[in-house]
């Protein structure tokens, strides 16, 4: 069976990035349905505090956000790199842009009233979700996108991104997939899986036909597996992270630390630093069910503070 376990629910664009990646890298894997909404006491029990989807766990090593989740499972397979050197840098920007703008300008898409009315049940149902998510954005530095102005940068997004694809590419910067066609992909999915503006995109057959490039990669393989067999998990193995060094001024590796994602989901998580380097941060924290864990976060867009 495979070490990988994903905490995620089928709606979430971020975890369809990873889910793709798992397809593309050619990975196995277990999936752990968590709620889409709080309260999420088992994902909480693995991160101390993270609640955001989706959460990547080995053992008793968790991984919080997408951008570090994808650096792992590119070391993990054998496949072609996603970060080729050639174009690190343009796929490193797409990505960070397309993570950020492009799913803020999806969101705004997607949870607008008309088509949010046709995602739920029942109004008990919206109502919950609605008040679920401003309080994910309590404290939130984002700027809010308007509905116009989301209409309008969509458009140019696809009509700019098609007359690219024209060449003949399979993939955004050429014959192979990198990190940047996964960014791209889920906020374009986000909205290709949501009634009423899901037509938007029939107009650019091109990006359709990339976008099902990525479909086709399929998710990997996966069993199920239940929240309470994967805290069993991580309480009965060991982190694979052993004491690092710090390259952040003033904190030390052993300092009680305090780690909270910069932008929303401003949910921090306490515990002893192990690492932190140029792109991740790792802390240890003891939990009643899931034991000694070691979370990890990326160093771009987390703030971390001594306690
Ligand atoms: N930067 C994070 C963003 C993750 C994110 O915003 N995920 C959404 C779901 S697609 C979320 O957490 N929504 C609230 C929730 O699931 O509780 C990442 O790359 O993982």
């Amino acid at each position: 069976m495979s070490d990988i376990i994903l905490h995620h629910y089928p709606g979430s664009p971020f975890a369809e990035k990873i889910r793709a990646l798992l397809g593309n890298r050619k990975l196995a894997w277990q999936s752990v349905m968590i709620p889409a909404v709080m309260p999420k006491p088992d994902v909480v029990a693995l991160t101390g505090g993270y609640r955001r989807t989706p959460v990547m766990q080995i053992g008793a090593d968790v991984y919080c956000d997408t951008a570090l989740i994808a650096r792992k499972l590119d070391e993990l397979s054998s496949e072609p790199t996603l970060y080729p050197r050639e174009h690190r840098f343009s796929v490193e920007m797409i990505s960070s842009w397309a993570d950020s703008t492009l799913f803020s300008i999806a969101v705004a898409l997607v949870f607008q009233p008309a088509v949010i009315q046709q995602r739920f049940s029942s109004p008990e149902e919206v109502q919950t979700f609605v008040a679920d998510r401003m309080a994910l954005r309590k404290n939130s530095n984002q700027r809010k996108i308007t509905l116009a102005e989301a209409t309008t940068v969509f458009e140019n997004c696809l009509r700019d991104y098609s007359a690219q694809l024209d060449d003949g590419r399979p993939f955004l910067t050429g014959e192979q997939p990198t990190i940047a066609d996964f960014s791209v992909y889920h906020p374009l999915w986000f909205v290709r899986n949501a009634a009423i503006i899901n037509e938007k995109l029939n107009a650019y057959p091109k990006v359709l036909e990339w976008m099902d490039r990525i479909v086709g990669m399929g998710h990997g393989s996966y069993e199920k597996l239940s929240s309470t067999d994967a805290l069993a998990i991580a309480s009965d193995s060991k982190s694979v992270v052993q004491d690092g060094s710090s390259t952040i001024e003033d904190i030390a590796v052993g300092d009680q630390v305090e780690i909270a994602p910069a932008d929303y989901g401003i949910d921090p998580v306490q515990g002893r630093l192990v690492l932190a380097n140029d792109t991740e941060m790792a802390l240890r924290r003891t939990d009643e069910r899931a034991g000694e864990v070691t979370v990890h976060f990326p160093r771009f867009c987390y703030s971390i503070r001594k306690i």
